[in-house]
Parts: structure tokens; sequence; C-alpha cells
């Protein structure tokens, strides 16, 4: 049985080399949300920059919109093969990644790019366990969460019992504020809002006019909450088939890509939020200080269960924490 299965493996994994012509090669690329939105114009760079940077040796074929995998099968997908690269959001796979989702607690991040560049730094210090089984080629977060509602959340306490949609870690912070929250992949929350399953979502503005949330949400809260973490992973045994030359493009890129991608996506919420405000009339409300202090307390004991989470994992939460804000002053400097 075991002879059976590792010949049938040999033998489909010949038959999908044979099929590259070995000068030129294409790769496929599988992105979850729809193309407007910015990790898919992070994908779109990344294959120019690949393509460039390779003399055309290598072509990027990109899926967004999960033509080609969509968030619930993105990780199992590039393992397998269906697509060589996808871009994966960690925060829907809650438990898997210990070691990336320091960075998803509320540690102070005001600005993706500086979380992007603290991510990729962290991750090449750390070379963490749980990535062991792909090739990680890129990695950016999103920009700090806030809220977009279809009512009015002017206090902590207008949020009391509300459904709100989040992810894995942001979920969390959810619920320590007192709402109810809601977990799905974005892709499926225009729905959500739409019907009324949740009355908001908890994430970065520029979906606001990325997704059209602006319209359906007129209300919008800054909190300030912790950025959603992403990586981008490529099928081991692409990766190992790469030239030297094509690997080491690759790893050329990955800090670039990640300040890049920051960059983008800080000046893309501004962009956003105009246009919402254009568009729509939207409205967009600070807590008070007290409020915000408040809320700051609430969602503290998250850090506490982190770290036990990553003990649990083998890993070394105080000297994670540590590295986080030497890389954040570093980037803020
Ligand atoms: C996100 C995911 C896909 C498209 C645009 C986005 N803006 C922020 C996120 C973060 C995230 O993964 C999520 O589900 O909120």
């Amino acid at each position: 049985m075991r002879t059976l299965a590792v010949l049938l493996a040999t033998l489909l994994f010949a038959a999908g080399l044979a099929s590259q012509p070995l000068a030129a090669r294409t790769l496929s690329y599988a992105n979850f949300p729809p193309a407007s939105t910015v990790p898919c114009v992070q994908m779109e760079r990344w294959a120019e920059e690949v393509q460039k940077r390779t003399n055309g040796a290598i072509t990027v074929k990109t899926y967004p919109g999960s033509t080609l995998l969509t968030a619930r099968n993105m990780l199992r997908g590039v393992q397998t093969g269906q697509a060589d690269i996808g871009c994966i959001s960690m925060s829907y796979q809650p438990g898997a990644f210990p070691f990336s989702f320091a960075l998803s607690q509320p540690v102070g991040f005001t600005s993706a790019t500086t979380a992007s560049v603290t991510l990729w730094k962290m991750f090449e210090k750390y070379k963490p366990q749980e990535f062991e089984a792909v090739k990680v080629v890129a990695m950016f977060t999103s920009a700090p969460s806030n809220l977009m509602s279809r009512v009015p959340v002017k206090t902590l306490d207008d949020m009391k019992g509300l459904e709100i949609r989040g992810a894995g870690n942001l979920s969390d912070v959810l619920a320590r504020l007192g709402a109810v929250p809601v977990s799905m992949p974005m892709p499926e929350t225009p729905e959500a809002v739409q019907k009324g399953v949740v009355k908001g979502l908890l994430t970065s503005f520029e979906v606001l006019k990325d997704m059209n949330f602006a319209e359906m949400c007129r209300y919008q809260t800054v909190m300030n909450l912790p950025v959603y973490p992403f990586a981008v992973i490529m099928n081991k045994r692409t990766w190992d088939s790469l030239p030297k030359d094509v690997q080491k493009v690759i790893d050329d890129l990955a800090l670039e890509q990640a300040e890049w991608t920051g960059k983008y996506w800080d000046a893309h919420v501004q962009t956003a939020l105009d246009w919402s405000k254009e568009t729509y009339g939207i409205e967009v409300y600070d807590l008070s200080e007290a409020d915000q202090s408040a809320m700051m307390q609430a969602v503290a004991p998250l850090i506490d269960a982190w770290k036990v989470e990553a003990r649990t994992a083998g890993l070394d939460p105080e000297a994670i924490l540590k590295d986080i804000e030497t890389f954040k002053a570093e980037a803020e400097a």
C-alpha cells in the first residue's frame, strides 16, 4: 500500500516536471480576496518584479478572487501543489501559527509598514517551525483594525452585544470588548453584512473602498486594534525545483516586498477613507480617551493568553515580544 503510494507520488511528480519546459516556467499564484484588494495588488507587484528580475525565466500567473483556491483551502492547496504559490491570512487558522500570532496581539502597531517589516524580520530571525511544510516567499500585515458598522458605535458601551465579523485573534479582541464575534474569511463578509447576520466588521479601513463596504457600513470607529498577519507561501517541491539564481531573486525581494506592501496599505487606508466620505458621506468616530484606555485594558489579557499558547508550542514568548519591540522601534526610527 505504502509502496504503491510512493510510486504514484513519484509518477505524478515526474509528470509535473516533464510538463514544464526547462528554460521558462510559469508558476501559479492563488489569492482569496477580490482583485481590487491590497493582498491582490501586492500579488501583482510581486509577480511583475519576479518576472523582471529573472529576465522572464519565471512567469507568474495570478488567480485573484478565490478562482484557484479559497481562503479555507489555501494552505492545504499550496501544500498539495494545486497552486505553486498562495496567500494566507494567518488568522483564518487559529492555533496554526503560534509564533506569528505574536504580531496580531495588542502590541501597539500603528502602521502596516512597521508591522509588515517587523513580521518579516521576526520570521527571518526565528525561522519558526510553523512554516516548515512550505517555503515562505513574502509576509506582510494589514493596517491596524478598526470598526465599520451599520449602526453608530461612538462608545465602548455601544459595542456590547453587537454581532461583528472578525477572524482569529481579532474575534478574541471583539469578545473582550463585549461584542458578539462572528468569524469568517473576508470574501464571505459582504453577504453576512448585507443579510444582517453581522452589524459590521473589524479589519483595516481600506476595504471600505476596495470591497465597497462603505455603501452598507456608514459608521466607522477608529480603534487602532491589532493587525492581521499574512504569509505568501510556495509549495516546497516547486521551490526545490527552481534554479538557485531564481531562488535568490525571490529571497532578495522579500524584505522590500514587505515594506512596499505596508506603505501601499497605509496610504490606501487614507485614500479609501477620503473616497468613502465623498461617495457615501460616512462618519468617522474617535473614542474618548477614557474609552481608549478602557479598551486597551480590556484587550491586554490577550497577550497573556498568547504567551501560554506560545509556551505550549515550545516558544519563548518573552524573547519574541522583546524582539518585536526592538524591530518596531528600528522601523519607526
Ligand atoms: C483583508 C483580507 C482580504 C482582503 C482585504 C483585507 N483587508 C484586511 C484584511 C485582513 C483579513 O484577513 C481579514 O479577514 O480581515
